[in-house]
């Protein structure tokens, strides 16, 4: 099918939230139709990190994250920003005191106030919303905050100090804070949790981010309804900021497919279809939906949690061609 007669994903979705999908480099060359064609909000995959921006103290590499923006500009795009602050990818040099020790607090909150009035600065007025803190929330049952040297050397409110020297830096952007397994009621009560103490102490945040990284059989339909309305009982908006839908079960480690079978597919179709029935419904809470990729040409998926194995998890096939997802998520009139 010619590209110009495909339906674009963002047109068909005009009326109810902006459609993103996460680039890098190398989809930002080989597959730049497509995302000219589909999509009308881009997220750097990693070239806004900490550690791509901002790898030694007295140095800033900007290089691939201009590319973007240029990309960006030039195509009339809007851009999500991620992410300032997390516990991954980011160099040791911000945690260390250059003698072989832990830096002390005030030197670590400086050094976070100083990148995010740079980074943010940089881009000021020209990305609408950034995740700001991300993955801040532990996994553990019994455990609030994930164990990082974020939370070990500043305390709890790194997160706070976070959303402020980003809303410092650019007034006008959305400031989220950004989570996985965010459907799981015993994670969505923590992210719940912290989201509220921190409205509650007035700190600038505008919204929740569900990564939504799922598959075809994890979550239920219901956990992830329930976790919209949790979130959106918090009067903040929400986006969906990294959508896949893994054609495996987390625990199938299985690798001798070179293509998806026919089941998978339309197992997926009907999961992408009842997702999209559900982020419509909640169109007045919901206000961008972000897949964590442009096409199955590349995901991060063929490296995790099986490193080398092919994954198929968007809704455009190997070479850009819809799949019975898209269809499923444009055909709903
Ligand atoms: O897709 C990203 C992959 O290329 C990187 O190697 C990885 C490093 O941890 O980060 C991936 O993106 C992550 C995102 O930044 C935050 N949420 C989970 C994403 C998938 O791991």
């Amino acid at each position: 099918m010619s590209q110009q007669s495909v339906p674009k994903l963002y047109e068909v979705y005009k009326d109810y939230f902006l459609i993103g999908a996460a680039v890098n480099p190398f989809t930002l060359t080989h597959d730049a139709e497509l995302i000219k064609h589909h999509y009308n909000s881009l997220t750097a995959e990693n070239e806004m990190k900490f550690i791509s921006v901002h790898p030694e103290e007295d140095q800033y590499t900007w290089e691939k994250a201009d590319q973007l923006m240029e990309f960006a500009r030039a195509n009339g795009k809007q851009v999500r920003g991620h992410t300032l602050v997390w516990h991954n990818q980011t160099p040791r040099w911000v945690f260390e005191d250059g003698k072989g020790g832990k830096a002390d607090r005030e030197t670590l909150l400086a050094r976070m106030k100083s990148h995010i009035h740079t980074v943010v600065g940089r881009y000021k007025g020209e990305i609408y919303a950034w995740d700001v803190v991300n993955e801040a929330i532990s996994d553990k049952g019994d455990e609030h905050l994930r164990p990082s040297l974020w939370l070990e050397i500043a305390g709890e409110d790194f997160i706070a100090k976070a959303f402020e020297y980003a809303h410092e830096a650019d007034p006008s952007a959305l400031l989220f804070y950004n989570d996985y397994n965010e459907s799981d009621p015993v994670k969505r009560e923590k992210i719940y949790k912290l989201v509220k103490s921190l409205k509650e102490k007035d700190v600038p945040i505008h919204g929740v981010g569900l990564q939504a990284h799922w598959s075809n059989f994890h979550p239920t339909y219901d956990e992830i309804k329930q976790a919209i309305e949790r979130y959106a009982s918090l009067d903040v908006q929400l986006h969906i900021t990294e959508m896949d839908v893994s054609v495996f079960r987390f625990d199938d480690r299985r690798t001798d497919l070179t293509e998806p079978t026919e089941e998978m597919m339309e197992v997926q179709a009907e999961r992408y279809e009842k997702m999209f029935e559900i982020f419509r419904e909640y169109r007045s809470h919901i206000t961008c939906v972000t897949f964590w990729g442009v096409s199955d040409r590349y995901t991060w998926l063929n490296n995790f949690p099986v490193r080398g194995r092919k994954n198929w998890p968007f809704v455009l096939d190997e070479q850009g061609q819809p799949k019975k997802s898209f269809w499923n998520i444009v055909n709903f009139k």
